[in-house]
């Protein structure tokens, strides 16, 4: 068919069956497939088709947002979108970073994948305790090479605004990022809901607080008008599918041009998430261990990132900015150092706030997390939470005066210990 029609478990065989991309990958007798949906995200329908040969992931877009319904009517193409995204991060992240695409269908919204064993939710695999030895580096490098290289540091101009106008009518997606995560947490609107009614004062303190509220709009200002890169622009822990040995990185649909800074701040904010609430799943020596690990990867992906930045900057710095005619061909490599620190230095300083306001979010606002949401007694999952939301209050607002890993880490210590 050409109307977009969503698939159901039934449908999945005879609307796929002829496509020869899914046939090899599964077997060539639809009728011998079994068809599973495993979606457990806000937006889209995903099935796993396995056969006697293999298994692929198709995962198709809704017309609306799956978590609230019809009522929030959502656009198709996003899956346009995630498909431009998913080839443009494997080309700069390299083959195996992400799941490769083995089919897409605009007209269906559907994109057919890899599908990913035995691989886990990262999200699901913290909070059972799972410490695994690849992420901290795998994401240091991932944000790196997909950031640096989808900018001005590196593209050729004219492709870099050619790809921004494209990733541009990703909006309705941009829309939900620049209402649920810098504005509906700080008012009292309508899709908001905090679990846990112990938060009630402290929630009316954060919305009465000036600083913070201002400095969320800074921050969305800046998540608006600053199109620095090619954003995986959703880039969570429930966004990364791991074992111990491989890292992939998924779900790109919120894909736009946006400041370095947004991916990294997100995805160290749901480590901190992580972080704090630990103690609420278990207590002992296992969680503390947990937690120090925590900590250790989100100093190890901040470290890896600034690494394999500079040696981007150092190795492919061919854009329009920051010129070698004005830095390394006159001798001056103490210029170009000083000009990395400098962009270094920003995407610091702005990380930590866009860290602070999506803490905030997952715990005030729609779309909530399953590091807290899965800890069943409301008094325990109020002690996980009303630390995280200080914490994100002193990020956010106090960005400019941290200036380390260290010191932010020691910051969660101290608040998850008051
Ligand atoms: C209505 S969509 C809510 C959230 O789900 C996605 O994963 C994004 O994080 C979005 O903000
Ligand atoms: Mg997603």
């Amino acid at each position: 068919t050409c109307r977009f029609e969503p698939l159901d478990i039934e449908t999945v065989g005879q609307r796929l069956g002829r496509i020869a991309a899914v046939a090899d990958r599964v077997g060539p007798i639809a009728s011998d497939w079994r068809v599973r949906e495993i979606g457990d995200g806000n937006l889209n329908l995903v099935f796993v088709v396995s056969g006697p040969v293999g298994s692929v992931v198709v995962k198709q877009a809704l017309p609306y947002v799956r978590l609230v319904g019809e009522s929030w009517p959502l656009p198709l193409k996003r899956s346009f979108f995630e498909y431009h995204a998913l080839i443009r991060q494997e080309r700069r992240a390299g083959a195996g970073t992400v799941p490769s695409v083995l089919h897409f269908d605009e007209r269906q919204a559907l994109l057919v994948m890899e599908f990913l064993s035995p691989h886990v939710i990262l999200r699901r695999a913290l909070i059972d305790g799972r410490q695994l030895p690849r992420i901290g580096r795998d994401l240091g490098l991932f944000t790196a090479r997909t950031l640096f290289r989808g900018s001005d540091f590196s593209m050729p101009a004219r492709e870099r605004k050619t790809d921004l106008a494209l990733f541009a009518d990703n909006a309705e997606l941009c829309d939900i990022t620049e209402s649920l995560v810098f504005t509906d947490p700080y008012f009292d609107a309508a899709l908001n809901r905090h679990t846990t009614p112990e938060l009630d004062g402290l929630v009316r303190e954060l919305r009465a607080d000036r600083d913070l509220k201002i400095e969320a709009q800074r921050l969305k200002q800046l998540f608006t008008a600053k199109a620095e890169t090619l954003l995986h622009g959703d880039l969570h822990t429930g966004s990364v599918m791991v074992t111990e040995g491989d890292t992939r990185v998924i779900d790109p649909e919120f894909a736009v041009y946006g400041p370095i800074a947004f991916d990294i701040g997100m995805l160290l904010a749901n480590f901190w998430m992580s972080f704090f609430a630990q103690p609420g799943h278990e207590t002992g020596d296992d969680r503390e261990a947990m937690r120090a690990y925590l900590l250790g990867v989100i100093d190890e992906i901040w470290a890896t990132f600034r690494e394999e930045f500079a040696r981007l900057w150092h190795s492919e710095r061919h854009g329009i900015l920051y010129p070698r005619s004005l830095f390394e061909d006159q001798g001056d490599s103490l210029g170009s150092e000083q000009a990395l620190n400098g962009v270094l230095a920003d995407i610091w300083v702005d990380l930590l706030g866009f860290a602070g306001v999506e803490i905030h979010r997952r715990i005030l606002g729609l779309a909530h997390n399953a590091d807290f949401e899965t800890i069943a007694d409301p008094a325990r999952r109020a002690s996980c939470e009303r630390p995280a939301l200080r914490f994100g209050r002193q990020i956010a607002v106090g960005r400019n005066r941290l200036h380390s890993i260290d010191e932010v880490n020691a910051l969660a210590v101290l608040i998850s210990k008051e």
